[in-house]
């Protein structure tokens, strides 16, 4: 305004009107007392003074400013509308969010726990799923994803992102579940359509001793207390009759020697062990410490001892964790040693301990099959145990020439081999009964103790299976009982021993062990079959020998017996099968079965003054015909097995870590290197 001084000094002109203003405006500032109408006067008055040209510009400009005013006001209305709707949106969002969390609070953690522990929450989880065999199924794998997911809605201000990642996150969960049930469907072996008879599976590790260790006590039930009586009872008579001897004659009250070792004492140690009997145990223990020699010249039965003595102190050395018991073993297998000097390398059935010489039976220089090939699992775990492989070599050359040996009728073998030549002899007669039946148990058995990769054995096991279905499976009449018969130069014979009945048991551990699912069909078949070899029996215990009609007759059951064949040695196979039966099942019939059978043997076979005894007549309830003799496998093998079929604790003798010997002594598994 200044430089436009000097230009008023030229002629007027109206333009210049608002420069001469300056000196009113500064009266006016001097003289300001804000009037609303002195400002009012002012303004109208210079508008007065302004020309039309100017004041029609002015209002152009007042017009033109309105009309942007307008445009501008209604733009403006939209924008604040949408703002106040959006946060009214964030809102419900908010609560829906809310609503979410909510709905499923069990995968969710504590908000302020995901706060304050971001980086305690892997990322893995929901970018990388974890590899096949380490899947954790179901709740465990959302429960590492879910901090997640509130902690992205606690940290992020922006809710419309927020629900957006939940959307996300929502959508990769749902993936991963089904990702999940897939995989298990896959991964369940049980639901495999792979046929189970291919499937030879890793060996397993037995479970750790510390988790055993960590476990409750499962405590004594009535059924067991009731075998702990029957137990005591019997080694009551032992104990007073024929303590150190081999057997108990409970009537005469007086003993029978066989090889004059303690044969019932050594055999029951371990039952003595597992039922908890330490008192007994102790003493027992004592015996073996001071009395127990075996440098006697007494001729031995090589398969006999194996089983019962060596077996019995090897398991009693595992169970105890006691070194007399290996050193007892340890003299007694190089005793035996010797029994594998013949010429072909088939052991002899009898040697002399004392003297170290060997020899076959005195009317043949055959050997029993089974005998020789039962001898397996003891002199394996020897070798194991000792460092020396003497007694292994000695064993599997056996079976190896066995393996290779002509004469079998799909898999089945011969009741005998010779010495000399080394072949099967009496060929073309095949029974799962006496002189065969513990080959079967022990192919089995032995792949499994080994680690099951040995499989010539599992070959010969799984082919003879093949035969005992082609050649021995029959059904009886009236009630259609599967039985394994025998077969003797191509006639079949609808004759059963009792000592078949290991069978069902063999079958279901092989069953177990990944073997063909149709051999459990066939164990839960064939139990049954020995269960009625002593239901249907007058005093509900089962002769030695059964023979099965194989045709209706009017007033028969399936189950005869011949005059020959009545006789109840005590004998432990069907405890035994129904013990792995339960064990494998959990079906509480196979323990009522075998509570009827342990009853039975109390009402026949109990002789009051102490021991249980052999019988002449299962069929005769008022007289039953005691024998007067406690054979060493009642106490070493029924009663034990009866005590674990009573069980429920499947650690009690692990059927994943032990392997049960012919007379149940317990042999651990070997764990893989
Ligand atoms: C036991 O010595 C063994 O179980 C053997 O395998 C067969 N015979 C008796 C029991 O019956």
């Amino acid at each position: 305004a200044a430089m436009y001084s000097g230009a008023a000094a030229g002629p007027p002109r109206r333009d210049f009107i608002s420069v001469t203003l300056g000196p009113e405006d500064a009266v006016g500032v001097s003289g300001y007392n804000n009037s609303k109408a002195w400002r009012r006067r002012s303004c109208w008055r210079k508008w007065k003074q302004l020309s039309r040209l100017q004041r029609s510009i002015i209002l152009f400009l007042f017009a033109f400013l309105a009309v942007c005013g307008v445009i501008s006001y209604t733009s403006m209305g939209e924008a604040w509308k949408s703002i106040t709707n959006k946060s009214l949106d964030d809102q419900r969002t908010e609560q829906e969010i809310r609503r979410l969390k909510l709905a499923n609070p069990a995968v969710l953690p504590a908000p302020q726990k995901a706060d304050a522990n971001h980086g305690d929450y892997p990322e893995l989880s929901l970018q990388k799923p974890p590899k096949l065999p380490h899947v954790r199924r179901g709740p465990s794998n959302l429960q590492i994803k879910a901090p997640q997911r509130d902690m992205r809605l606690k940290t992020q201000h922006n809710t419309v992102r927020a629900v957006e990642e939940l959307v996300e996150v929502d959508k990769v969960e749902k993936t991963e579940k089904s990702i999940i049930s897939w995989r298990g469907a896959v991964i369940e072996p049980d639901q495999s359509t792979e046929p189970p008879s291919n499937k030879i599976t890793e060996p397993e590790k037995p479970s750790s001793v510390e988790a055993e260790d960590q476990k409750e006590p499962v405590p004594i039930n009535e059924r067991q207390l009731a075998v702990i009586e029957a137990f005591r009872h019997a080694w009551k008579g032992y104990k007073d009759f024929a303590w150190g001897h081999d057997e108990l004659k409970p009537l005469s009250k007086s003993y029978s020697e066989w090889f004059g070792l303690g044969l019932t004492l050594i055999d029951a140690l371990d039952t003595m062990w597992i039922l908890g009997l330490k008192e007994e145990f102790e003493e027992a223990r004592k015996w073996v410490a001071n009395d127990l020699v075996f440098d006697k010249n007494v001729d031995v039965n090589l398969f006999e001892s194996t089983i019962r003595i060596l077996g019995g102190l090897l398991s009693t050395y595992h169970l105890s964790g006691d070194s007399l018991f290996l050193e007892k073993a340890k003299d007694i297998g190089n005793r035996l040693m010797p029994a594998f000097k013949t010429p072909s390398k088939i052991p002899y059935s009898d040697v002399n301990i004392g003297r170290g010489t060997a020899h076959p039976p005195r009317w043949t220089s055959d050997s029993t099959v089974a005998e020789v090939t039962s001898i397996q699992l003891e002199f394996r775990e020897l070798s194991r145990l000792t460092g020396d492989e003497k007694f292994q070599k000695a064993v599997d050359e056996v079976m190896k020439h066995v393996h290779t040996l002509s004469g079998k009728n799909d898999g089945l073998v011969p009741m005998f081999i010779n010495t000399n030549s080394g072949q099967f002899t009496h060929l073309g007669v095949y029974t799962l009964g006496a002189r065969a039946d513990s080959y079967y148990e022990y192919l089995l058995k032995q792949w499994i103790q080994g680690g099951k990769k040995e499989n010539g054995l599992l070959e010969d096991y799984m082919r003879a299976i093949e035969g005992v279905k082609k050649h021995l499976l029959q059904r009886s009449e009236p009630k259609k009982l599967t039985f394994v018969g025998e077969l003797a130069h191509g006639h079949f014979s609808a004759k059963m021993d009792h000592l078949v009945c290991f069978l069902p048991g063999t079958l279901a551990l092989g069953a177990h062990n990944g073997l063909a699912a149709d051999h459990m069909k066939l164990a839960e078949t064939l139990i049954e079959t020995c269960y009625e070899m002593y239901a249907q029996v007058e005093t509900g215990l089962s002769p030695e020998i059964v023979h099965f009609n194989l045709h209706a007759q009017k007033g028969h059951k399936d189950v005869e017996i011949k005059p020959a064949d009545r006789h109840n040695l005590l004998r432990p196979e069907t405890v035994e099968s129904l013990f792995y039966m339960y064990r494998f099942t959990g079906d509480k019939k196979y323990q009522d079965w075998g509570w009827e059978i342990l009853q039975n043997f109390n009402k026949y076979t109990r002789v009051p003054t102490g021991g249980y005894t052999s019988i002449n007549n299962v069929q005769s309830p008022s007289n039953p015909e005691p024998r007067d003799k406690m054979e060493s496998f009642f106490l070493g093998e029924t009663l034990k097995y009866m005590f674990l079929l009573f069980s429920d604790d499947i650690d009690l003798i692990n059927l994943d870590k032990y392997i049960f010997n012919t007379e149940a002594h317990p042999l651990p598994i070997w764990v893989p290197a």
